[in-house]
C-alpha cells in the first residue's frame, strides 16, 4: 500500500501529542509561520519579481544594504504574527528595536525572533535564500513583551526552523522531537512531509566557508582549513569537498542533508564574528543538535551563550560534531 501523505498541519498536531500539557498555541504559531513561508515563496518565485529586485536604497541596523525582498519578508512575518494573540513580542534581524504587539490586540505567551530573508545578497542572482526563526516562552509575566524575553539562551528555545526558497521551497522545523522537513507542493499550496527525522549523515561530505577572507583569519583557523583539505602533515585525512553558497541557511541545509560543516569564524574584520546569535546561530544550532550535530562559537556550545544584546554577533561552527570539535581543538592549540 502507498504511504500516507502527511501535511505540515497534521504533523505539527501529531507532534503536539508528545506534550500532554500543550494548549495548541505553539502548533498554531508554527502553522502561521508555514503560511508566512508560502507567501514569501510566492513572491520569490513570481515572474513579476523582477520589478522588485534591487536595493531598497536604505540600510539595516547592521549597516548592510537592505534588498526589497527583505523588507517584504519582514513585513509578511510581522503582519501575519502580530495580531494572533499568540505572541508577547517579536524581534527581527532587520529591525533595530523590538516589535511590539499593536495596541488593542492581545499578547500571548510566546516570543518569536527571526531573520526574514537570510543570505539576501543572493536575491539578485536568483540563488537560494531562506527565513530562519526561533520561538521561546516569554519570561515576563504579562503586558508587552520585554527585551529580556528575547535575550534568552538558545537552550531555552521551544521550537526553531527555517523555510528555504531554492529549487523547491522547504520548511524544516524542530520542537525538540527530531528534525522534520516538508516540501511545498505549489499546486496544492501545502507543505508535505518529505524528510522525516533528519539526521546529519556520517561521514560528512562537505565544508563551507568563505576562503576569500583567509588573510584576516587566525593561525588556528588557517591550519584547521588545511586539515579539512587533508593537508595537515601530522594528521592527514581525505579532503572534504567544498561548497559555499553564501547564504547560511542554504549552506546549512546542504550540510544537514549530506553531512558537513559550515564555519564563519571571528576574523580581524569581525572580531566577534559576522553572524547573528539570536536570529541565525541559535535556531540552526537547535536544529543541528536535534539532527545529531553540534554548534559552537569556537569555544562554547552556541546554545549555552547568554545573549546580552539583540543584534549580537557570534563566530559560528556548525555541522557534524567531530568536525566542530576539531575546529575547537585547533583554536585552543593555536589561538589561545
Ligand atoms: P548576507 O550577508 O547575504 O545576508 O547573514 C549574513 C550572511 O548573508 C549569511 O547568510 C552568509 O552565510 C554570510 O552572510 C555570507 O557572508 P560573506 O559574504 O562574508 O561570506
Amino acid at each position: 500500500m502507498d504511504e500516507a501523505i502527511v501535511t505540515i498541519e497534521r504533523h505539527i498536531v501529531e507532534q503536539e501529542r508528545g506534550f500532554p500539557e500543550a494548549t495548541g498555541i505553539l502548533s498554531s504559531l508554527l502553522y502561521d509561520i508555514a503560511l508566512v513561508g508560502k507567501v514569501i515563496a510566492r513572491d520569490t518565485t513570481r515572474a513579476g519579481l523582477v520589478k522588485i529586485l534591487g536595493s531598497a536604497g536604505n540600510t539595516n541596523v547592521q549597516g548592510e544594504e537592505q534588498m526589497k525582498l527583505d523588507v517584504f519578508a519582514d513585513r509578511v512575518m510581522m503582519r501575519l504574527n502580530s495580531f494572533t494573540g499568540r505572541l508577547a513580542v517579536l524581534a527581527s534581524e532587520e529591525q533595530e528595536n523590538l516589535i511590539h504587539i499593536p495596541a488593542g490586540y492581545k499578547t500571548g505567551k510566546y516570543v518569536l525572533v527571526f531573520d526574514p530573508l537570510d543570505g539576501s545578497s543572493n536575491v539578485d542572482v536568483n540563488a537560494t535564500v531562506g527565513t530562519i526563526f526561533a520561538i521561546y516562552l516569554r519570561k515576563s509575566k504579562e503586558g508587552p513583551g520585554t527585551l529580556e524575553d528575547c535575550l534568552q539562551r538558545g537552550r531555552k528555545m521551544v521550537a526553531a526552523g527555517y523555510i528555504i526558497y531554492g529549487s523547491s521551497t522547504m520548511m524544516v522545523y524542530t520542537t525538540g522531537q527530531g528534525v522534520h522537513g516538508f516540501t511545498l507542493d505549489p499546486a496544492l499550496g501545502e507543505f508535505l512531509l518529505s524528510h522525516p527525522n533528519l539526521r546529519m549523515p556520517d561521514p560528512p561530505k562537505y565544508y563551507s566557508t568563505n576562503h576569500a577572507y583567509e588573510k584576516y583569519r587566525s593561525e588556528g583557523m588557517r591550519r584547521f582549513t588545511r586539515w579539512l583539505q587533508g593537508m595537515d602533515e601530522e594528521d592527514p585525512r581525505k579532503p572534504l569537498s567544498e561548497r559555499y553558497i553564501g547564504a547560511l541557511v542554504a549552506d546549512f541545509h546542504r550540510n544537514l542533508l549530506k553531512g558537513g560543516l559550515f564555519y564563519y569564524p571571528a576574523d580581524s574584520r569581525y572580531p566577534s564574528g559576522k553572524l547573528r546569535l539570536i536570529y541565525e546561530a541559535n535556531p540552526l544550532a537547535f536544529i543541528a543538535e536535534q539532527a545529531g550535530g553540534y554548534a559552537s562559537d569556537g569555544r562554547n556550545c552556541i546554545l549555552e551563550v547568554e545573549p546580552v544584546e539583540l543584534h549580537q554577533r557570534t563566530p559560528l561552527f556548525i555541522g557534524n560534531e567531530q568536525l566542530v570539535r576539531k575546529a575547537e581543538e585547533f583554536m585552543v592549540k593555536f589561538d589561545d
